[in-house]
């Protein structure tokens, strides 16, 4: 392989090719110590060398293809996980060039490879817009390799190179023939330095690939795995590029108009695409990237569009007449409920700060993106007047309810957690104010409320109960959930305020629990409140403060003992196993809980709150996937799945206090 790698220099004198060589073997001396400097400090380059750090290998390949696409020389890319869980990447852009580069008496494409820092833009002629967050590229990904191999389509030939921890194996060679043209690398992560895992998740690999489809609008890419019996293949190709992307993110939703509004410009080399679309709901998701980059924490591109929004919407609502001259202008937030945005920037030298480097700062995009987006949304807004009526219009009711919830809030707020004059009449409240030992039982029924309230034990425990259905507030605007007195309530003996005033330290109980029949009624009130809860106090259930209560299901009496059956898992199998276990006579009789009202004070104390006698189950969210998840589902329309799924969640769990 020597041999044709040397075929590839030109013709030099005896006296250039040692000094060639005395230059190449300092040269490669500093390339080992470059790249051995990132194999002993990784986390340096690639931030760590978990399951994130190794699939963060693939995008700092990809990235280059990606780049070489947004250049207009690339449509397709492929990405392989092959069967020993290597990476293969591939594209139909130019090829890494082959020849010779001055300074280095190397080919281009081991200096891509093996110098720090080299990956990505050649000079003059390099690209516009590179991607790569650390911008550390491919010879940190060749480092953190037990083999990397790059095979470049080019000129009509096939070049090959092999490298081993980053080292040189042999120069380039040419290996064949060919008509194509493109790059196509293969790399196998050390096991050395990936300790904690080498396994490559397909769904999260194809997830990403998706993404960069939306985002790189007509572009192919593709993601295989080639691990299990049958390949499983995904093809992303979108010709609305982010239009796509929020009609994706709308698929389950109600717009509140047909097709997103999608627009794009250029200015000063700063490429800006925004797309938008409102639904029927009350939440706001706005996406934002910066050279495909997910911009987590926002940055300037974020805030010239949220500027130019809340202008544009409030002069086309003044100048249509929809806001009267003594109204008050459409707030920002006003503007944003129900909508579902994606900003894409793609810029020449974008600034990264913040906490995890997501937030864009470059400052004269914020100026850029709200002069794009400002002329193209007004130009849309006067050509669909239907469209513009239906967004102004739903900013109102956004304002509406902002003004009532605000009011609300004002009757909520307590000026003393410790002062009682505020609580609700209901709420027969626990005598200690140490809320890490406090609980709250939200009771159904006045009946049953009555029982709680006698069997508690009131040094710690406080009940308030709640009457028929509560509402649903998926359904339900803020102005109305706050009418809700039973929501009030709730809200109000919690401590905790309310919306954006939400303050999980001052819960004045550490342990909020439903308890309702176990009967399908009592199931569709605790969903309702679950939903509530979820919507409006989720801290509470991320600090693992909401239960649910499990009364029992039987009780088995005989002469004057009872034994209970707990709810759970073959509750009939237990019930079996008891009666079985008792002598024959007195004949035991079965009784069967329908309702919390069955039980007497004493029976409710002892199965369902004496905290060394009862279960319950905590309520959580096993991560924040997940809780996405749940979201959409809590937003749904349908309570059937909603309620499986909470029923499924809520953890059984025996808990010793
Ligand atoms: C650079 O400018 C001259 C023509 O070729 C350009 C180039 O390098 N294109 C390019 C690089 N296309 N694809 C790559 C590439 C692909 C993979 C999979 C990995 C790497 C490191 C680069």
């Amino acid at each position: 392989m020597k041999g044709s790698g040397e075929a590839l220099a030109k013709e030099k004198t005896n006296e250039e090719m040692l000094d060639d060589a005395a230059n190449y073997d300092a040269s490669q001396i500093q390339v080992l110590e470059g790249l051995e400097a990132v194999r002993k400090r990784p986390g340096m380059y690639i931030g760590t060398t978990s399951k994130e750090g190794l699939h963060h290998l693939v995008w700092e390949i990809v990235d280059n293809s990606i780049d070489e696409a947004l250049a207009g020389y690339a449509s397709q890319i492929d990405v392989y996980i092959e069967k020993d869980n290597s990476i293969t990447v591939v594209d139909n852009g130019r090829g890494i060039p082959v020849d010779i580069q001055e300074k280095t008496g190397r080919p281009a494409v081991e200096t891509v490879f093996t110098i720090l820092h080299a990956g990505g833009k050649f000079g003059g002629g390099g690209y516009k817009v590179s991607g790569g967050l650390h911008g550390v590229g491919s010879s940190v990904v060749n480092a953190l390799s037990e083999t990397l191999d790059v095979t470049v389509y080019k000129n009509g030939q096939m070049y090959f190179q092999e490298y081993h921890r980053g080292a040189v194996v042999a120069d380039l060679a040419i290996i064949g023939e060919t008509d194509q043209r493109g790059t196509k690398v293969h790399f196998v992560p050390d096991s050395q330095i990936f300790t904690e895992t080498t396994e490559f998740d397909f769904k999260k690999l194809a997830t990403r690939v998706q993404e960069l489809a939306f985002l790189n609008r007509g572009l192919s890419i593709s993601i295989t795995d080639k691990r299990p019996e049958q390949e499983i293949k995904n093809s992303y190709h979108y010709e609305g590029g982010i239009a796509s992307y929020v009609e994706f993110l709308n698929e389950k939703k109600t717009p509140i108009f047909a097709d997103p509004i999608y627009t794009e410009g250029e200015l000063e080399g700063i490429t800006v695409e925004v797309a938008m679309q409102y639904i029927t709901g009350y939440e706001t998701n706005i996406l934002s990237f910066a050279n495909n980059i997910h911009t987590h924490e926002g940055g300037t591109h974020e805030q010239g569009f949220r500027m130019a929004l809340t202008r544009v919407v409030n002069d086309y609502a003044r100048k249509q007449k929809i806001l009267k001259d003594n109204d008050e202008n459409l707030l920002g937030e006003d503007v944003r409920e129900g909508l579902i945005a994606v900003i894409s920037v793609k810029h020449p030298d974008p600034q990264f700060e913040g906490q995890t480097k997501t937030k864009l700062g470059n400052s004269e995009v914020s100026t850029i993106t709200n002069r794009l987006f400002s002329d193209a949304f007004q130009k849309f807004l006067l050509e669909n007047p239907k469209e513009g009526r239906l967004i102004v219009e739903k900013g109102l009711q956004a304002s509406k309810a902002r003004i009532a919830a605000k009011r609300a809030r004002e009757m909520t707020r307590r000026k003393n957690p410790l002062e009682l004059s505020n609580l609700p009449g209901k709420l027969a409240d626990s005598s200690s104010n140490d809320p890490a030992n406090a609980e709250l039982f939200i009771v159904e029924g006045d009946s049953a409320g009555g029982s709680a309230k006698s069997g508690r034990n009131r040094e710690f425990q406080a009940i308030l109960p709640i009457r028929g259905k509560i509402l649903n507030v998926e359904k339900a605007s803020m102005e109305k959930i706050l009418a809700n007195e039973e929501i009030r309530s709730l809200f109000t003996a919690m401590g905790t305020g309310f919306g954006a005033d939400f303050d999980v330290n001052k819960a004045r109980y550490h342990k909020l629990v439903i308890m309702t029949d176990a009967d399908v009624d009592g199931a569709h009130i605790r969903t309702l409140l679950l939903t509530l809860i979820y919507r409006y106090m989720k801290p509470l259930i991320e600090a693992g403060y909401v239960y649910f209560a499990m009364p029992p299901l039987y009780g088995v009496k005989q002469g004057k003992n009872i034994t209970y059956v707990q709810p759970g898992a073959n509750a009939e199998g237990r019930l079996k196993e008891i009666i079985e276990s008792l002598p024959a006579t007195p004949k035991p009789t079965i009784q069967r809980y329908k309702g919390l009202g069955e039980m007497d004070d004493h029976q409710l104390w002892e199965t369902t709150m004496d905290p060394e006698r009862r279960t319950i189950a905590r309520v959580t969210l096993d991560d924040a996937d997940q809780a996405s998840k749940v979201f959409e589902m809590l937003m749904g329309d349908d309570v059937e799945p909603r309620r499986e799924f909470i029923e499924e969640n809520a953890h059984y769990a025996t808990l010793d206090l």
